[in-house]
């Protein structure tokens, strides 16, 4: 998508603070961080939102949720805990329309969320 930040951030057009990437997904520090980790991990080809995923696109939501728990290890927080939380459209409070995963860790997170 042309407009999008976050499919400019996976083509490399825009820096990002990158923590992992693979041919289909990428993962990079979230530039307003809301917890000592704060990870967003993102498809990268483009999903407006988790109500536009597709039968076709269903893996890659899968896919994505098994490296957050292969990140949560390596960062060592895989026992401490850590919150992975996707917002949706306006009263999710869903910003950037390119579906985002949102891993916080760090902290003691608070329930629930404002
Ligand atoms: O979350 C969108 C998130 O995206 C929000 O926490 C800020 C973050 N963001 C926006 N632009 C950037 C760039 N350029 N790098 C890193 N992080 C960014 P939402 O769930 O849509 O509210």
């Amino acid at each position: 998508m042309e407009n999008c930040i976050f499919c400019k951030i996976a083509k490399g057009d825009i820096p990002c603070s990158k923590v992992y990437e693979d041919e289909k997904i990428l993962a990079f520090k979230d530039i307003e961080p809301q917890a000592p980790i704060h990870i967003l991990i993102i498809p990268k080809h483009h999903i407006e939102s988790l109500n536009s995923l597709s039968e076709e696109d269903a893996d890659i939501v899968t896919y994505i949720f098994m490296k957050a728990k292969q990140l949560a290890k390596d960062l060592g927080v895989a026992e401490s805990g850590y919150r992975i939380v996707n917002n949706c459209g306006e009263d999710g409070g869903q910003t950037v329309k390119h579906l985002h995963f949102h891993m916080l860790a760090g902290r003691n997170l608070q329930w629930p969320p404002g």
